[in-house]
């Protein structure tokens, strides 16, 4: 009898859903082997194509729950709703923002990081401020963020992989954090790090060739921009760890891996930092990571993205449709 396989209606097509990870380069692979021994590459081998077949079957997280049983063991946060940035698209269901999710700590498979985040501890979490600043030091996520004056705003959100999802986020402009941390003249740049836990993120023991924890980076002026969020929550509610709970970054007109989740560290350089993605792949991801139709990545166009959940495809918009607020950075 054939087995058949469920898709939800927005499951991707394979070829469009590739992770920016498929085609790392073989040198760094076989680096990694060997770091694990040669009796690893057997077993990691097997390992993803195991992976592979699993995402196949996987059975259907879209459709099994609710939105309302998928937010409800998440806290609700009071935020005032900030209407100046209406994303002209209807916003995605909780169901697939919470369940189809890019956070290689846990794994590389979009459908699964959810079910591996629900052993994750967010609570207490401490973020180290650290560089040219004033306030520099440990601090509980709830000191760094006004959490009375959480903001809700919904914006467009754009993975490099050509998909698109819609997202009403609670957090704060990341610019009151940087008054609050009071940057010397000497801060050019502010670098994020992700927690490095791998004892509760699976991905950071088994996807051990890459250079964990994540790490990312903007320029100041795009820091101090009004659109960058520092965000701690979605759909009124604290943020699931999926999608980065407690912490994360959320940078609507680049793409989606210059948000970094998990953020347990925040760093005023004088220097462009370092950035995980452009040190895997400087061909493929470059620092600034603007969204441009124009500029296709090597394995996906960029001209247009298709809305997760509704299986329709859209042109994709320069600065994801944010230019008026944004392109004057780069003139
Ligand atoms: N720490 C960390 N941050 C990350 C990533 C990640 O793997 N680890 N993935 C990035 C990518 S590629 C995307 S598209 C978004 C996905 O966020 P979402 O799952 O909430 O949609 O998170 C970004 N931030
Ligand atoms: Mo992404």
């Amino acid at each position: 009898m054939a087995h058949i396989i469920r898709r939800p209606g927005w499951h991707l097509p394979e070829s469009q859903a590739t992770p920016e990870s498929a085609y790392l380069n073989r040198r760094r692979f076989l680096k990694g082997m060997g770091a694990a021994g040669l009796g690893m590459a057997a077993v990691m081998s097997g390992g993803l194509a195991a992976c592979a077949n699993a995402a196949d079957s996987a059975s259907d997280p879209g459709e099994a729950a609710t939105d309302e049983a998928i937010l409800g063991e998440f806290d609700p946060l009071a935020a005032a709703r900030i209407e100046a940035f209406d994303p002209g698209r209807s916003v995605t269901p909780a169901r697939i923002t919470a369940r189809y999710n890019n956070a290689y700590e846990f794994t590389t498979n979009k459908e699964r990081v959810w079910r591996l985040a629900r052993d994750f501890t967010p609570k207490p979490w401490q973020v180290e401020v650290a560089g040219l600043c004033a306030k520099k030091g440990v601090f509980d996520y709830t000191d760094i963020v006004d959490m009375k004056a959480l903001e809700e705003r919904v914006y467009r959100f754009r993975c490099v992989e050509a998909w698109a999802i819609t997202v009403p986020w609670l957090g704060v402009p990341f610019r009151r954090f940087v008054e609050w941390a009071q940057p010397d003249s000497r801060a050019t740049h502010v670098r994020f790090v992700s927690v490095m836990r791998p004892e509760e993120m699976p991905g950071q023991k088994n996807e051990h060739w890459y250079p964990w924890p994540y790490y990312e980076g903007l320029r100041m002026d795009e820091a101090m921009n009004d659109l960058t969020m520092l965000t701690v929550g979605m759909y009124g509610r604290e943020l699931p760890a999926q999608n980065g709970g407690p912490l994360r970054l959320v940078v609507p007109w680049k793409y989606g891996y210059k948000g970094p989740k998990f953020i347990s560290r925040i760093e005023f350089t004088s220097s462009q930092p370092k950035t995980f993605w452009n040190d895997l792949q400087p061909a493929e991801y470059s620092f600034l990571s603007n969204v441009d139709p124009t500029v296709p990545h090597p394995r996906w166009s960029q001209a247009s993205e298709e809305l997760v959940g509704e299986g329709r495809r859209v042109p994709t918009l320069p600065y994801n449709g944010y230019g008026e607020y944004v392109a004057a950075m780069y003139r």
